[in-house]
């Protein structure tokens, strides 16, 4: 005898219509997304979702951090709901379902729930989570970190992006800054369906990633202080040099991820130099280290050896120096039962599947600080992520919808 709910599916045309429609909100220049956090695009995507969920039935509440939660009410709306979702907001250059898939598939397994009246004893709560992306207001992550008590509601309002804005402002700005508290109310488990964002699922032929692990992380903003000079009349053993010096620690960031290889991985991908100017030797340069590796004592190494070495490499230039961290995560280990929910649920729904590594940070690593998480990933059209040609097949997004369907029925447990 199946078990009750075993033959459900989501409605996959459905799921698919909504992403696009989602997508053509903070469209990019070359068919993918920037819908920035806190943006009027955000705001717009926000708004749309929020009709959805209440079309669905649900009920909408915003917490201080602008992190939304879609009610679907249990049989047992006392007992402690199961959160399912990602984030809605986008890189610059971003694609159309980096987190949005996350968040829309969980909206439809709400929406197939209620077609076919089915119940489940815990109330369900689809979420999306303020400025996962971390790239107008560092860090990632900033809205699930304040649920999870890893960041203060205030230091994440004192976040400023480039042109100096407060995120607590654009917040408010939006419309989007609630009023409960962003403290945990604990769920009962998380799960969060996202695009591998790698190029393994894909290559190996393979519909789903049972995510067992994620990668730590750390962001290093690097400051190096030289001299703004003429770059014809200067001589060169006179110039002190912050551009130079910023070259010289990015291709040094590179070789010590490969010394670490094959988990390992840096890179810089966010570089200013001042002032800018075609003739003036820079006198100071910011970018950001980014550096990751799932083994703890691997990602202390290389953040030990960036320090050390653009240390040497300032020195030798004569360049000022300064190193802030702006963001950091250690390795995550997903919680096993809810790792082998879903595990079941691609076996039982007949999916392939493997396990794997999460290499791009997510909301649930901050949440399964704070409950039961694991994530399950599809795969993406050569791998390829935080890129507008970001692209999925929709029988990917299906099957990815119908294992989180079923590994959160298990755990919201459906009523027969
Ligand atoms: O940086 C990350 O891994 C994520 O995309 N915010
Ligand atoms: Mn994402
Ligand atoms: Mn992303």
């Amino acid at each position: 005898m199946p078990a009750p709910g075993a033959n459900l599916r989501i409605d996959g045309e459905r799921l698919w219509d909504s992403l696009m429609t989602m997508a053509r909100i903070g469209p990019g220049v070359r068919g993918g997304n920037n819908r920035q956090t806190l943006t009027d695009d955000d705001r717009q995507g926000r708004r749309l979702f929020q009709d959805w969920a209440e079309a669905a039935g649900m009920t909408v509440r915003v917490d201080a951090m602008g992190n939304m939660f879609a009610r679907a009410e249990g049989t047992e709306p006392d007992l402690a709901p199961v959160f399912v979702g990602s984030h809605l907001d986008t890189q610059p250059t971003g694609g159309r379902f980096d987190g949005v898939l996350g968040v829309l598939a969980a909206l439809e397994i709400i929406r197939t729930l209620r077609d076919l009246n089915v119940r489940t004893r815990r109330p369900i709560e689809v979420v999306n989570w303020t400025n996962e992306e971390g790239t107008r207001f560092a860090p990632a992550m900033v809205g699930s970190g304040v649920f999870a008590g890893v960041h203060t509601l205030d230091w994440a309002y004192e976040r400023t992006d480039a042109d100096g804005l407060r995120l607590g402002d654009e917040l408010a700005r939006i419309g989007f800054r609630g009023e409960d508290a962003a403290t945990p109310r604990r769920p009962h488990a998380c799960f969060e369906l996202h695009i591998e964002q790698g190029p393994i699922l894909e290559r190996e032929e393979i519909d789903i990633g049972i995510v067992t692990h994620g990668q730590g992380l750390r962001w290093l903003e690097v400051t190096l202080t030289g001299q703004e000079s003429h770059t014809g009349s200067t001589p060169m053993d006179m110039r002190r040099n912050a551009g130079l010096g910023m070259a010289q620690v990015i291709a040094v960031v590179d070789t010590i991820a490969r010394r670490h290889a094959p988990h390992a991985v840096g890179s810089v991908g966010h570089a200013v130099v001042f002032p800018n100017s075609r003739n003036i030797v820079p006198g100071r340069a910011v970018f950001t280290v980014d550096v990751r590796s799932p083994d703890l004592a691997v990602l202390t190494a290389m953040e030990a050896s960036v320090r050390g070495e653009a240390a040497a490499i300032a020195e030798a230039l004569g360049l000022g120096l300064e190193i802030a961290e702006v963001g950091a995560f250690d390795p995550v280990t997903f919680d096993p039962g809810c790792v082998a929910s879903l595990r079941a649920a691609a076996q039982r729904l007949g999916y392939s599947h493997r396990d794997i590594v999460s290499g791009a940070g997510h909301d649930a690593c901050w949440i399964n600080r704070v409950a039961p998480t694991a994530m399950v990933m599809c795969p993406c059209v050569d791998g390829l992520s935080h890129n507008e040609d970001e692209d999925i097949r929709p029988d990917w997004a299906r099957a990815g919808a119908d294992v989180l369907l079923h590994a959160v029925l298990e755990t919201a447990e459906i009523v027969g």
